[in-house]
């Protein structure tokens, strides 16, 4: 399958976003490390504020071997990961940051590793193996990086060393082979592919991480809350959507804010009941709608005008399905069914009933065939 012809051997595929300074000196350093090589890079940009996509095609313009996969509307550095890889036709593929911390000349080294070995898919940069390391990274990094570490290998039951890696290689059979089954939540893609149900032939090389050289890291609470997410997707994924437990969690918290309200204005100082749970209701939905907004639906999130239109469809969906709930909790009641639990299942269809129409509705996904 290599070596014939003159298509492209290696695709290296690195996320971008507002990394416009780093895209030239990218080029250049895979330029020197991959001398024998017949590779391409596709950044992938997920429409940069600071113009990277535009700096892309600029460069595009004088090198061939460079590529740019232009996203609107979308953010995620795992399906950004996933739809560099699919755009090209190598049969190896690399992912790493744009940012310098990988070690671009570690790449012949894991193409060498793959194109020798029938027993290899993957070949993965690992910081926590003998001659690795986490190099400049700050001290609180390390430490969150540690940890997530731990927690993956807990949860999953993996035993890679650095299953967070942003940086690897595999073969194009692999990636056919796992992609219907990925998650593609949050940041950490080796440790969707790793766990996607086929067993994957790896093997670790040590690298020493770099300090990024310019631009700001991108991890933030929200990733981190992703990375969560990406767990319980991988165990429970298949029971349960981890966007309805968000949701759920989501829900609580409304719940919480509501009762807080209510007995602020009724009990404290004395609004008459109907007022009181009224602007209860009101404050709950419109908490639940902006944390939703903000973390259950990251990747698509509302902004501008649709925000407030969202807002308002969001009022109105959530006020059937209030109804429903009740409408259904009442008939269980007057089958004699126990009041907590008649009021338990009419929250749970009522909270299916918004989970659907929401997901439907207002949080739908664009531009996307599913
Ligand atoms: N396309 C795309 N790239 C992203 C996104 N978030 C981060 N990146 C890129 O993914 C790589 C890793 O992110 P980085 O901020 O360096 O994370 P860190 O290394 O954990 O601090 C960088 O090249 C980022 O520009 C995203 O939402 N979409
Ligand atoms: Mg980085």
């Amino acid at each position: 399958m290599t070596g014939e012809g003159d298509g492209v051997e290696l695709t290296v595929v690195i996320p971008v976003f507002n990394e416009q300074a780093n895209i030239e000196p990218m080029v250049r350093a895979l330029d020197i490390a991959l001398a024998n090589v017949r590779w391409e890079v596709i950044f992938v940009d997920d429409d940069s504020p600071d113009g990277s996509a535009d700096e892309i095609r600029r460069l595009a313009q004088q090198d061939r071997r460079v590529r740019c996969l232009h996203r609107i509307d979308r953010r995620g550095l795992s399906s950004a990961c996933v739809e560099g890889m699919l755009a090209s036709s190598a049969p190896y593929l690399a992912v790493m940051d744009a940012d310098f911390q990988h070690d671009e000349q570690l790449l012949p080294q894991m193409l060498h590793q793959l194109r020798g070995s029938d027993d290899l898919d993957l070949v993965i940069g690992s910081r926590y193996i003998a001659g690795g390391s986490t190099g400049a990274l700050p001290e609180s990094r390390v430490g969150i990086s540690r940890f997530a570490t731990w927690l993956a290998r807990l949860v999953l039951g993996v035993s890679i060393s650095d299953p967070m890696s942003g940086f690897f290689m595999l073969k194009r059979a692999l990636l056919m082979q796992v992609v219907g089954h990925l998650s593609q939540q949050g940041f950490k893609i080796l440790l969707d592919l790793l766990t996607s149900g086929t067993e994957v032939r790896y093997r670790e090389l040590p690298y020493v991480m770099r300090s990024r050289q310019r631009g700001e890291s991108k991890l933030d609470i929200l990733v981190s809350g992703e990375f969560l997410l990406l767990l319980l997707d991988k165990r429970l994924g298949h029971l349960l959507p981890p966007k309805f437990l968000m949701f759920v969690a989501v829900g609580l918290i409304g719940a919480a804010l509501h009762l807080l309200v209510l007995g602020l204005l009724y009990l404290h100082w004395g609004a008459p009941f109907w007022s009181a749970q009224s602007s209860a209701t009101l404050v709950a939905m419109t908490s639940n709608f902006l944390l939703n907004n903000q973390f259950t639906y990251r990747d698509r999130r509302l902004r501008g005008k649709r925000l407030f239109y969202g807002l308002l469809l969001f009022y109105l969906v959530c006020s059937l399905g209030a109804l429903i709930n009740v409408r259904i909790a009442s008939s269980l009641y007057e089958l004699e069914i126990t009041w907590w639990l008649a009021g338990l299942l009419g929250a749970v269809v009522g909270t299916v009933w918004n989970y659907a129409m929401t997901l439907t509705f207002t949080w739908r996904k664009k531009r996307l065939a599913v």
